[in-house]
């Protein structure tokens, strides 16, 4: 008997709504939601291959102990017993710092690790506690806790109202758009164009998104904060700067206008690669054109100057006037308030034991994590607790993280794939899959393009013998931390007894004598609710500081001259500069087992630009060994001129060869881990994010050794 159930792709930050049909067990069909109001019908190619994460026979669906070389299949008790202990013992031995814990970017798309993992792992209260975010956003985060005085309060741009979208480091139509959910993005990137407005995109790579803007222009790689700095000190010297509605709140003018006085656009021209006059140009057209935005993503934030250049984004925004103004850079209004939910974020309040890189938001970065655990001394990682995550190919210096996995004392893994990562662990959790639990978004909300509520329930019920990702996190919290009584209310009505509460407390909440959201209205309305376009917020909504905007913040201020220096580092004769590259059918790495998505000509190549192949002997195809102070792989070079000559790009996620993993599919696919080469001493040291961007490389013809 086939049924026809409402979902959510949670695979990307778009959050497409789905409509899936089911005959039996088997999912017999996935397509857009047509009355989702967010995505209304669009769907990209990964949303059929939830199905076949579904029934992927690869997937893990009771937990595993490590026996021997081999694993064996354990009951849940016995294997909760077994972590608790070993987990117990360690902080006992060597106190609770010793467990370190990650969660992946599979965390953020997860309500029960949102509401229930975040909070059970921070209560371990370890300070080895590491997430995706210092290897993505956190510039963004940094630049919100500091200016808006919230972590998340993070704008986006208007993009169904906005004229003019600068677009630095980020391939939306590939991506589909980050720190921004907005499904369908390439046809929002149409729509301004429609409507008489200009797309500009500024990439090392003349991506595909190029093709959905008005204008490319070639940067090269981590000199975007040079280029915002020059173009904020055009807006001072032509009296372009009009904050309008926010002028009267804001702080640091004067130290914003000296520090950009340092970088005329001629400097800048010089470091970039983008004419001065064009500079000029682009910082007038910011201020002339009323609905207008300037945005950047993760070329811009992992990169070495990532947190300056993420700072600049939003003072750009705010110096023109467009800043928490329709078609500007707007903030959401999320039905459930996460902003309310969560902590404001810290900063350095303590710092890693190697290297003394800060903490922010209670975690330290990810680039940290391999030297924790492989530098012997007092206060080592021992133990390791992954949810939603593949350090060992998503971190920098990957290779490292490997080699240092297996010296750790216990390792446990809350992952439904016996992957590069959780190999190395002693017990596997594996949680339910994307179709067999409910969702409601409840972090990406907050940066949506438009507001909007959705919640759907599982579209399979889990078996009696799976658990999900937050019953798991429940139950580990109890047997680690005690209380068990107390932890299990908590847990009998599931993240929707946290959601019901949150939404009605929220902007839009059912309350006495208004109508209004609830979840029992959400879960009457299975395609989502409308909410209507982004709002303006502030000075509402500045957190915990007032009502002004300090646009210079010391910490800045204090960074500028590391970009200085960074400058006037010289560069060796023959490098090349290697950035990364996303696919519409990858999904970082875990997505890979999918025969319909890695179907086709093999995607994890190099590309080289032609000048730069002729002066190495390559040839389209060839294979060629591209090295690092950290290491080498050898990947078939793929020639382009959309790439600006002296770089080089490779897709992350790929190096599916390791042995001892179970992912069939992938294994013939594998690739080589463009993270094998990155270096993980190579940070933003402003934030500590992963400098995966601008990395030097070498490259020669032929195969290693
Ligand atoms: N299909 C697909 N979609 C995804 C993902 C995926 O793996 N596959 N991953 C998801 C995740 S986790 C995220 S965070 C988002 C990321 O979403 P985006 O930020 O849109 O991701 P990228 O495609 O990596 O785009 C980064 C761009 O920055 C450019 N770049 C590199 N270095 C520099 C630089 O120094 N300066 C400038 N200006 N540009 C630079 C690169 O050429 C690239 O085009 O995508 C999400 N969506
Ligand atoms: N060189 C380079 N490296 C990069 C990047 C880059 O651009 N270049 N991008 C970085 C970015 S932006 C990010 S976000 C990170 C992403 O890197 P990770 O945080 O490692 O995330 P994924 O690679 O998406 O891996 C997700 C993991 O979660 C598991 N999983 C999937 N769904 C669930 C679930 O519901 N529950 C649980 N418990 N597990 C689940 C999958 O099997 C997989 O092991 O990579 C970073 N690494
Ligand atoms: S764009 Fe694709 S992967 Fe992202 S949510 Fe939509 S269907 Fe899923
Ligand atoms: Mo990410």
């Amino acid at each position: 008997m086939t049924s026809t159930h409402q979902h959510t792709c949670t695979l990307c930050e778009a959050t497409c709504g789905i409509t899936v049909t089911v005959d039996g067990d088997r999912v017999t069909d996935i397509r857009g939601d047509e009355h989702d109001p967010l995505s209304r019908g669009y769907i990209c190619p990964k949303a059929t291959a939830l199905a076949d994460v579904h029934h992927d026979p690869d997937r893990l669906r009771r937990p595993l102990v490590k026996q021997g070389d081999g694993w064996r299949e354990a009951g849940w008790d016995e294997a909760f017993d077994l972590v608790a202990r070993r987990l117990n013992a360690i902080r006992r031995a060597h106190g609770k710092d010793a467990v370190a814990t990650v969660v992946g970017n599979a965390g953020a798309h997860n309500l029960g690790i949102l509401l229930y993992g975040i909070p059970f792992l921070r209560a371990l209260g370890s300070r080895n506690t590491y997430s995706s975010h210092s290897l993505d956003g956190l510039p963004h985060l940094f630049a919100a806790k500091h200016l808006f005085g919230h972590q998340l309060l993070i704008p986006v741009p208007d993009l169904d109202r906005t004229d003019l979208l600068i677009c630095l480091g980020a391939n939306p139509a590939v991506s589909n758009g980050s720190f921004l959910t907005a499904p369908n993005i390439k046809a929002r990137l149409k729509g301004i164009r429609q409507r008489g407005g200009r797309v500009v995109l500024i990439d090392p790579r003349r991506t595909e998104s190029a093709a959905h803007a008005s204008e490319h222009l070639f940067i090269r790689p981590g000199t975007d904060a040079v280029l915002l700095l020059a173009m904020v000190r055009v807006l001072f010297a032509e009296g372009l700067v009009r904050p309008g509605r926010l002028a009267s709140r804001l702080d640091g003018m004067a130290e914003l206008r000296a520090a950009a006085n340092d970088y005329p656009p001629e400097v800048a021209a010089e470091a970039t690669g983008i004419p001065a006059e064009r500079i000029r140009e682009l910082a007038r057209e910011l201020a002339r054109t009323p609905r207008a935005a300037v945005y950047g993503r993760v070329g811009v934030t992992t990169q070495e100057f990532g947190g300056l250049a993420a700072w600049l984004l939003v003072v750009l925004n705010v110096l023109t006037g467009h800043l928490d103004e329709p078609g500007g850079s707007m903030f959401g209004t999320p039905a459930a308030d996460i902003i309310g939910l969560a902590k404001p974020g810290s900063f350095g309040t303590f710092r890693s034991r190697v290297r003394g890189l800060p903490e922010f938001g209670g975690e330290l970065p990810m680039a940290a994590l391999a030297e924790e655990i492989d530098t012997p001394g007092e206060g080592r990682v021992r133990a390791l607790l992954t949810v939603g995550g593949n350090p060992v190919l998503s971190a920098p210096n990957g290779a490292r993280l490997d080699a240092a996995l297996p010296g750790l004392d216990f390792m446990v893994a809350i992952d439904f794939y016996l992957n590069e990562t959780s190999r190395h662990a002693d017990v596997i959790l594996p949680p339910t899959a994307q179709l067999e639990r409910s969702h409601y978004e409840l972090a990406l909300a907050a940066m949506s393009v438009r507001n909007v509520a959705r919640y759907v329930p599982p579209v399979f019920r889990r078996g009696h013998d799976q658990r999900h990702d937050w019953e798991i996190c429940l139950e580990l919290a109890s047997r680690i931390l005690g209380g068990g009584r107390l932890l299990r209310l908590l847990g009998r009505g599931g993240p929707e007894a946290m959601l019901a509460p949150a939404l009605r407390a929220g902007p839009y909440g059912l309350r006495k004598g208004r109508r209004g959201i609830s979840l029992g209205m959400l879960r009457r309305r299975p395609h989502g609710v409308d909410l209507g376009p982004l709002r303006r917020m502030l000075p509402g909504r500045l957190a915990g500081k007032g009502t002004r905007i300090d646009l210079a913040p010391h910490p800045y201020l204090a960074d500028l001259p590391r970009l200085r220096e960074g400058l006037a580092a010289p560069r060796g004769e023959d490098e090349l500069i290697l950035i990364g590259r996303r696919q519409l059918r990858s999904n970082n790495s875990w997505m890979h087992n999918s025969p319909r998505l890695v179907k086709g000509k093999p995607r994890c190549t190099l590309l080289v630009h032609p000048e730069d192949a002729r002066g190495r002997g390559l040839a389209e195809g060839d294979l060629a060994t591209l090295s690092s102070t950290v290491g080498e792989i050898t990947v078939p070079v793929e020639l382009t001129d959309s790439i600006m000559p002296g770089v080089v790009s490779l897709p992350h996620g790929w190096g599916h060869g390791r042995k001892g993993t179970r992912l069939r599919v992938a294994a013939e696919h594998a690739g080589v881990s463009m993270n094998d080469i990155t270096d993980d001493t190579r940070v933003d040291r402003l934030t500590g994010t992963a400098a995966f961007s601008g990395l030097r490389v070498r490259l020669r013809a032929g195969t290693g050794g």
